[in-house]
């Protein structure tokens, strides 16, 4: 029948998403276990600290076919919450992980067709990997758990879990963009793929366009009865709820981080490093889908155009490591790499260096200086499902100054209306948005921020779990604060 509201109580929270909150690796001396470090791992673990609970996800080792199960490691030292590790065969991580979800359906999503691998023998491992997922995470959970399942990934493990346990709740949170149905449909198995999704309760995205990318998806493909105005799918004899819950950012800990003296000054130490008069920011995984070779062509239409911002501005591009063994990241890396250089020798006058590259991760307290330090922090995605450096720079700054360039292909436009926007397809716009930035008067520069920094904070981390929680207990969504 259609959902009821369900009560909270003795209702435990099990996450299950690609990577769990640990990585462990082994050798001699043991194992060696350290917090993953990801978007996605910062945004849940307060969540999972709170609500305590289980985790269930891939903990980084390698094992065999018949390695299903790894350990379990408290998250908490309250004994509240677990992680129960998945073992991946090498096979699996080729195939699973950097195959069918990085090679096929993150480009997909991200609407480059042309850059998605369509592997049969992918997807088969994709739906068995799926499958070991769920086995784990029935094994670690009862059927009054909710079920929380995180994204591309996991598309099918709704469908495994469903199949022995008809009156699970399941939820699926998607990070990253639903494309227009024209685009989706040219995944070969995309039928199967929206099955696995609509065996879930509440569907939940960014932006209210995934949302409806998705309705119209399954409408097209699926031929599935769908109610727009209330987002809801009328699937097997169950409704299946859609909305739109934009992910936030715990603004607190950026706020304590920006207030500590060792940080403001490791920010003036990083900015009158970089000489000249304003310091631009941009932070990133080195992905294809975050635009940097456009930002960087932006930067040298600009030295180009605008002789006398040549000493004046600084541009450092934090750039984070990420699925280095897929082939268009390796492209990628070196585009950007052959950019820096030839940008650089160009440009650099009497020592100053124009561009600063960093090709690695960086601590939290580190970043945060970098956030501090920077006059503007460029974040121009070609496409981003909401990008969590946009807020991350608003809650560090809120109470100083800066200024946020944003591309509009990001989830975060949708929210953040008050920051200055370019396209990142057109470098001229780019640029000359940049130059508009630098001199737009200290005034607006003001007004615009604290009108970010009041949306940051009301739609946080914490804010959005509740929804969350609100619209899977009750099937029903809460008004988003304006
Ligand atoms: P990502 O594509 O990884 O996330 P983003 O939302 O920007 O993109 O999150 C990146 C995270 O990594 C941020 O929290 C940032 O602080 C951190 N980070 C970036 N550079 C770093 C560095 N050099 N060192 C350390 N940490 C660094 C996916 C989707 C996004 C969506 C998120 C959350 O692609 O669109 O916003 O999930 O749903």
């Amino acid at each position: 029948g259609l959902l009821k509201p369900l009560s909270n109580l003795d209702r435990r929270l099990v996450v299950v998403s690609n990577r769990g909150p640990f990585t462990l690796k082994d050798s001699d001396k043991g194992t060696d276990i350290v917090p993953s470090v990801s978007g996605l791992v910062s945004a849940l673990t307060p969540i999972i600290n709170q609500e305590g609970g289980a985790w269930v996800g891939w903990g980084g080792r390698l094992g065999k076919p018949e390695d299903v199960f790894g350990r379990t490691l408290p998250i908490t030292n309250r004994n509240n919450a677990f992680f129960h590790e998945v073992i991946l065969t090498q096979e699996e991580v080729e195939a699973f992980y950097e195959g069918l979800s990085n090679s096929c359906l993150w480009p997909l999503c991200h609407n480059f067709v042309e850059k998605s691998i369509f592997d049969i023998e992918q997807w088969t491992n994709y739906r068995s990997v799926n499958a070991k997922y769920a086995k784990t995470l029935l094994r670690k959970s009862n059927s009054r758990d909710l079920i929380w399942i995180h994204d591309y990934h996991l598309a099918l493990v709704p469908t495994f879990v469903r199949a022995e346990r008809p009156q699970a709740q399941l939820s699926l949170f998607w990070h990253i963009p639903f494309p227009a149905p024209e685009i989706f449909a040219t995944l070969p198995w995309s039928r199967e793929l929206l099955r696995g999704m609509l065996n879930c309760n509440l569907i939940a995205f960014h932006t209210e366009s995934y949302v409806r990318n998705f309705l119209i998806t399954v409408e097209e493909l699926l031929d599935a009865k769908v109610d727009h105005l209330t987002g809801s799918v009328f699937w097997m004899g169950r409704k299946v709820k859609v909305a739109a819950f934009p992910i936030g950012v715990d603004w607190k800990e950026f706020e304590a981080f920006a207030t500590k003296p060792e940080i403001r000054q490791k920010a003036q130490q990083l900015k009158q490093a970089a000489g000249g008069d304003y310091l631009i920011l941009g932070v990133d995984r080195l992905d294809y889908t975050k635009g940097i070779p456009e930002r960087l062509k932006a930067m040298e239409w600009l030295f180009e155009n605008y002789p006398e911002y040549r000493r004046k501005v600084t541009f450092i591009q934090i750039a984070v490591p990420s699925r280095t063994q897929v082939t268009a990241y390796q492209d990628l890396r070196r585009e950007v790499e052959e950019s820096v250089g030839r940008i650089n020798g160009r440009f650099t006058e009497d020592h100053h260096i124009p561009i600063r590259y960093l090709f690695k991760p960086l601590r939290k307290d580190h970043l945060v200086a970098h956030y501090l330090a920077a006059d503007m922090c460029l974040v121009t995605p070609l496409r981003d499902g909401l990008n969590l450096v946009a807020k991350e720079y608003i809650a560090t700054n809120g109470n100083y100054s800066g200024t946020l360039l944003l591309s509009p292909f990001a989830g975060a436009a949708n929210q953040l209306k008050e920051a200055l926007q370019a396209n990142p397809y057109s470098p001229q716009e780019t640029a000359q948005k940049i130059i508009k930035g630098l001199q737009m008067s200290e005034g607006e520069k003001k007004r615009r921020l604290h009108s970010l920094y009041k949306g940051v904070k009301e739609q946080d981390i914490t804010w959005w779990w509740k929804a969350i929680k609100q619209a899977w207990l009750t099937g029903s969504t809460i008004a988003v604060p304006k």
